[in-house]
């Protein structure tokens, strides 16, 4: 059996993310040794007597900013001892996350995830201490915890045997970054007097297939202008039909030009007249 993915999450608030993290389907993967985590409190590598790890910002402004020593002192507490393939800090002034750096995350096996609190971070930790900086999403959160655990959620679902699904994880919506998912109904038919799409239960599989690409379209156009317009630059069929698709006009009764003669010579081109033709 292989090594755990190993994540190391950097945080003041370890005991509010561990029992989130316990729980669910991450819990499961984590008794069975599919992932590993370990929290590192900055509080820790703190000396004075009220283990600050914050201070008001140079410059004036509101709130306090982490102070980037015991920051530091916990990032490299994990590097010396786990050694994680990339360090990140969670910011809201991050690359947004997307699923293409969540795949490319997933091939790494260990990642050192840095949460602030506060106001933010002493830019120094950004600049000369993680990899790179990730944001989950333009809103703001109190800290960087939820962004860790949604990274920690996003990876761990890729690697093998997390989810019992033979089919795969990457053989959905935003994998593709094409077409957001299709509506999908279960049990029973009518609920509450609302009935499913009758083409469901009409056993025909093409039309299925047929009514689902449509939903997705639909859906796309109307909530993901942003998706659709990616959609359409890589499939400019659904805006312009192909050749193969064009209703064939009708035989024309006008004789296409001749071709040379043999001798090279050419005969005056045929009536081009639309109610003409041979008489
Ligand atoms: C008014 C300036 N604020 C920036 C929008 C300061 C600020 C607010 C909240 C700085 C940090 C935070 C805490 N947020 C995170 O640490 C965070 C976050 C987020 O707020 N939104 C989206 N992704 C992330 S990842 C980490």
């Amino acid at each position: 059996m292989s090594e755990p993915y190993r994540f190391d999450l950097v945080t003041l608030f370890g005991p509010l993310c561990e029992p989130y993290l316990r729980g669910s389907i991450l819990g499961r993967a984590w008794t069975r040794g599919l992932i590993d985590v370990g929290f590192t409190d900055p509080r820790d590598f703190t000396t004075d007597p009220h283990r600050t790890v914050d201070d008001a910002p140079f410059g004036g402004g509101a709130g306090m900013v982490m102070l980037p020593e015991p920051l530091a002192l916990a990032i490299e507490d994990v590097r010396a001892r786990r050694k994680p393939a990339r360090t990140l800090l969670l910011s809201p002034s991050g690359r947004p996350l997307t699923q293409a750096i969540v795949r490319e995350l997933a091939a790494l096996g260990s990642l050192c995830l840095v949460c602030g609190r506060y106001e933010g971070v002493d830019q120094r930790i950004s600049d000369h201490v993680v990899d790179d900086e990730i944001s989950v999403g333009d809103y703001v959160l109190t800290g960087g915890e939820l962004g860790a655990m949604v990274i920690v959620d996003a990876v761990s679902r890729l690697l093998p045997d997390v989810l019992g699904n033979a089919e795969g994880p990457e053989s959905e919506s935003f994998s593709d970054h094409a077409l957001l998912e299709y509506p999908q109904y279960t049990r029973p038919q009518v609920w509450r007097e609302h009935a499913i799409p009758e083409v469901l239960f009409s056993g025909h599989h093409g039309k299925i297939a047929a009514w689902r690409l449509a939903e997705r379209m639909t859906r796309t156009q109307a909530r993901r202008p942003d998706l659709w317009a990616d959609y359409v630059a890589r499939h400019p069929e659904v805006l312009a039909p192909p050749k193969t698709r064009r209703i064939r006009r009708a035989p024309s009764r006008v004789s296409p030009p001749a071709a040379p003669a043999a001798d090279g010579s050419t005969r005056p081109p045929p009536s081009t007249d639309p109610d003409g033709g041979p008489a």
